[in-house]
């Protein structure tokens, strides 16, 4: 398989220094190495530019969006990548970064598929709207303004109008979510998985329900998009917005194999890795370990 790997060093999103370490941080621990072990052509294409926003401009744009203007432009020509990267045939791996990336993964492959699914594993919904996000932070609201909501300059990023449909979009793992973003998702219907659910149905039988949904749907192409902090907080030190009560090491390890293994992934973000926080690399060595799991199925 020929694997596009992009790096998007953005922290506007999070508005916490480190995130912008992130894909350098996994090049040293060997991604490119470990991708081509398993017979993959890896093109890195390096780091996307990020245009330099003094801090006393956060909110020049938009006083409810930190760093919009960056972030929308950021993102514009992420999907412009990623949607070049697919059409050459080539697997999108989108490494970061804060999270306010997929916003541009989701463009990308969007524009590419007839009807894209989205999987978003993440401890956080980053489903609000600059009106219920409580941090004003763009790392909230990729998904949302994937979904049409939100807004409108991100909402009709890359191209005018929705991104992607909300009975295909799946949320897996949350426990962290915004009082406002449990009402859209409850309004949209979205397929919003929280840690309670699955807790109380039994990760395989999500997975099952998951994997139904997409196999009696007109899904062409799945982004998915894995947000680290979806892992239990003691496992990952460095990362921006750690939550208690999440999956460890070998449920992850189910879940991106059973979803991996119905072959619709055709994109996928890695993000929210902050080596500045990190503690003994005990964060970018799980998210190469996951890698290196990712690839088996792959
Ligand atoms: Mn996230």
């Amino acid at each position: 398989m020929d694997i596009s790997l992009i790096g998007v060093p953005i922290m506007y999103g999070c508005d916490r220094q480190g995130a912008q370490y992130g894909p350098d941080k996994l090049r040293q621990k060997g991604i490119v190495e470990l991708i081509k072990k398993y017979k993959n052509k890896v093109y890195d294409l390096g780091n996307l530019h990020i245009p330099y926003v003094s801090e006393i401009d956060k909110f020049a744009f938009h006083d409810k969006i930190k760093y919009l203007k960056a972030v929308a432009e950021i993102n514009t020509n992420l999907a412009h990548w990623v949607f070049s990267a697919l059409s050459s045939g080539s697997f999108p791996i989108i490494i970061g970064g804060d999270h306010s990336l997929g916003l541009g993964s989701i463009s990308g492959s969007s524009r590419f598929h007839k009807e894209l699914g989205v999987i978003w594993i993440d401890a956080h919904g980053d489903i609000n709207t600059p009106e219920t996000s409580p941090s004003s932070n763009a790392h909230g609201m990729p998904l949302g303004a994937a979904l049409g909501v939100g807004e409108e300059s991100l909402v009709n990023l890359y191209f005018d109008g929705p991104k992607v449909k909300a009975e295909n979009t799946f949320i897996i793992g949350a426990r962290d979510l915004d009082e406002g973003e449990v009402k859209l998702a409850e309004k949209l219907k979205i397929n919003l998985y929280t840690m309670d659910t699955i807790k109380k149905r039994g990760l395989e039988s999500i997975l099952e329900e998951v994997i139904d949904k997409i196999n009696n749907s007109n899904i062409d192409g799945i982004h998915l998009s894995f947000d680290i902090d979806v892992m239990d907080k003691r496992l990952v030190p460095g990362t921006g917005t750690p939550v208690e009560n999440g999956f460890n090491l070998e449920e992850a390890k189910i879940i991106l194999k059973d979803i991996l293994e119905t072959k619709m992934v055709k994109s996928m973000d890695l993000v929210e890795l902050n080596p500045l926080l990190d503690e003994n690399d005990a964060t970018s060595d799980l998210f190469i370990e996951l890698v290196d799991h990712i690839f088996k199925y792959l």
